[in-house]
């Protein structure tokens, strides 16, 4: 509950008959100590929970508080990093989910709401006795920041005027609303503007948070490998992104490394957020960053710093080595360089020394999200680039993730190529693959599909009750793989399937070449098998997939449905929204098809393994978001082995594969019938 209607105030019932219910800014400071008994939310009179909050004294939340509730919240600001990590230290370390609850009342009204929100989050993700509590996802309490703000005014409509809920009419996001034809970057409003990718980003950076309060446990931000996985995902992210380009037939992502260069792509973002009551501001195409300085986000920053901070990265890449705090040499080896590498890029606490490597990345994000107005002198709030929730709208997202990838590369660049007997997998070979869909082989069908989901619970100051809107979405129909072993060591022997595509031909329609193909690798999958002496088939179906959550968990409503199992596996599975939504495992074909090379490795378990107990962690999509409280599932580098440059003589990817690899060619068609629901023009408002 103190998740849902972020904005507006939280009733307060005194104890005896009196409920109080005034404006945030005046009501409960004054009148919590020793009075709140209770706190009963304004929600539909049907549902109606009283929530008791225990009376404790509250901590000191000035810090965090000192954000005002209408201004903007940004992850990537240091200063408002601070604050959420002020306010998430104090959640967590209260000494009991009551206190907690107590605090958290206290806090919803007087900070701000996404910060609170934030905090909250993960908090309830990272407290040992909130674990198996689910989270209301990120879109239902604040839609305006994944809808057109004209859905949003017809939705309140809707709402207002359609007393009667199951009467009320879904509103329809049009397909095409932030640009036309003309602008040949929309072509890929599919995939920067669908929910349940910028849910993810999302949600991926409130799992791996960046900043905690000096001295206060690291354990939240410390994660095995979350500098890697930095790295890894948005190295997907990017991947994914070029096929989606090739296929509506664009060149793949120019990274933005020159940062006095013109941003050639505007982005007009159409939506208003309703806690800041102000429209997301535009980028006009052909913008020039400029130095960002603006004193009330205790923001500073100039392209100068940006080109010595990577200039300093690319010195220690090149090197081998970092400088930490006490100028002691942290050799980037080929099994943590990485991970350092991506702590001290992002930039989280991590870093293994700030002020020698800086900021790059999130200053990146401010410097564009700011490049309307840098020193605020026209008072504006940050564009979509300063939130993770927005950023991945923007055509820019992928350019400025390029150049941060290209940085990595330069480190995978110089490590040693494997070679051929490391990717080995004695006495195992894979004999085939092939995927099977709706009775056709090797074929792959997408489409645009419509879904309707609520967006009641981000509604603030308005009726109650169901509001839909349709939204249209890509859908791949679903399939399977097939390949097949042979095991002829004459004993079970474990192997880690590990599954990946990428586009057979570069933008000009030539073969590709190893050495760009490997980074255009998705991954599609990554499970164990069990292989018995002989040949062995093996099926696999891509609902399954290490990389995706389905699209229910994405939309999840947990209060609304019915169909929610209440069992701890059921919560277990239910907690954690991070994941690439299944509806975007892969790219979108084109109406005469679209070729892409499936590859599939088995390597040998034994090298792999990570021997850990427990249950799984939160997530079923380790494969981008790793496992709540445990270590990443797999030896390996993240993306082998595909993560470096390849050994002499390899050209193409046929002269990489070793005996335990196979491909084989598909074809992606995109099928331009839209699957709509039904229509409900003409419904009987009576
Ligand atoms: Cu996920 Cu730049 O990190 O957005």
């Amino acid at each position: 509950l103190l998740f849902d209607h972020p904005t507006e105030p939280v009733f307060m019932d005194k104890g005896g008959n009196k409920t109080v219910f005034e404006m945030p800014d005046s009501y409960m400071t004054e009148n919590y100590g020793g009075l709140c008994k209770s706190v009963q939310k304004r929600i539909s009179a049907d549902r109606d929970p009283k929530v008791f909050v225990r009376e404790i004294s509250i901590p000191d939340l000035s810090y965090p508080e000192s954000l005002k509730r209408n201004e903007p919240f940004s992850l990537f600001v240091k200063s408002h990093r601070q604050k959420a990590g002020h306010l998430i230290e104090v959640f967590l370390t209260l000494k009991s989910v009551d206190h907690l609850q107590s605090v958290a009342v206290y806090a919803r009204d007087r900070v701000h709401p996404v910060l609170f929100n934030y905090a909250l989050s993960v908090a309830l993700l990272h407290r040992k006795d909130t674990q198996g509590l689910d989270l209301p996802s990120f879109w239902q309490t604040f839609p305006d920041r994944f809808v057109d703000s004209a859905v949003m005014q017809k939705l309140r409509e809707e709402s207002y005027v359609v007393q009667n809920i199951a009467q009320r009419r879904p509103i329809v996001i049009p397909t095409k609303y932030t640009a036309s034809d003309l602008e040949p970057e929309h072509r890929l409003w599919y995939f920067r503007e669908d929910m349940g990718v910028n849910l993810h980003h999302w949600h991926w950076h409130l799992i791996y948070p960046i900043e905690i309060t000096p001295g206060a446990d690291r354990s939240i931000v410390d994660k095995d490998r979350r500098g890697e996985l930095f790295y890894y995902m948005h190295q997907q992210v990017i991947a994914r992104y070029n096929a989606e380009r090739f296929s509506n037939h664009l060149g793949r992502v120019k990274p933005f490394n020159n940062l006095t260069d013109t941003i050639a792509e505007g982005y007009f973002p159409k939506m208003d957020s309703l806690v800041a009551s102000r429209a997301f501001p535009p980028r006009f195409d052909n913008t020039r960053l400029s130095d960002v300085n603006r004193p009330v986000d205790q923001l500073r920053v100039g392209i100068n710093d940006m080109n010595l901070w990577s200039s300093r990265i690319l010195e220690a890449i090149h090197q081998g080595f970092v400088i930490n705090r006490n100028e002691e040499k942290i050799y980037l080896d080929d099994v943590k360089g990485i991970d350092i590498l991506g702590n001290m890029i992002e930039a989280t606490v991590l870093s293994p020394n700030q002020t020698m490597y800086g900021d790059i990345h999130n200053m990146g994000h401010i410097l564009i999200a700011y490049s309307h107005d840098p020193t605020n002198r026209h008072l504006e709030f940050p564009g979509v680039m300063g939130d993770s929730s927005t950023a991945m709208r923007d055509p820019i997202f992928y350019k400025w993730h390029a150049y941060i990838d290209d940085i990595f590369q330069e480190h995978k660049r110089i490590l040693p190529a494997y070679r051929a007997d490391e990717l080995s997998y004695q006495d195992m070979e894979v004999l085939s693959i092939k995927v099977e869909s709706r009775g056709l082989q090797n074929r792959l069908t997408t489409f645009f599909k419509e879904s309707d989901v609520d967006l009641s619970r981000g509604m603030d100051f308005q009726p109650r009750g169901n509001v839909m809107v349709r939204l249209t979405h890509l859908q791949h129909h679903p399939f399977k793989y097939t390949f097949v072993v042979n095991n002829t060591s004459g004993a079970r022997r474990y192997g880690y399937a590990r599954i990946f595509m990428a586009p057979k031909v570069d933008e000009n329609g030539y073969e590709m070449l190893f050495a760009d193909q490997r980074l255009m690798m998705i991954e599609l999958d990554k499970f164990l098998i069990l292989v018995p002496p002989g040949r062995q088939t093996f099926t696999r179906d891509s609902t399954s997939s290490s990389v995706t959550i389905p699209f229910e968990r994405t939309f999840r409503d947990l209060s609304n449905s019915s169909e929610t199992p209440n069992t701890p596996e059921s919560q277990e599975n239910f907690f954690c929204g991070c994941g690439w939504p299944n509806h975007m495992l892969v790219p979108k074909g084109r109406a005469e098809g679209m070729s892409f090379d499936l590859f599939i490795m088995v390597s040998n378990y034994d090298n792999d393994r990570v021997d850990q107990n427990g249950p799984d962690g939160c997530s079923t999509a380790p494969s981008y978001c790793g496992l709540r409280d445990r270590l990443y599932p797999d030896r390996k580098s993240m993306g082998y082995p595909f993560d470096r440059l390849p050994r002499t003589n390899v050209i193409t990817l046929d002269h990489f594969l070793t005996s335990n690899m196979k491909t084989a060619e598909i074809t992606i068609t995109h099928d331009s019938t839209i699957e709509k629901l039904p229509s409900l023009a003409n419904r009987n408002r009576n």
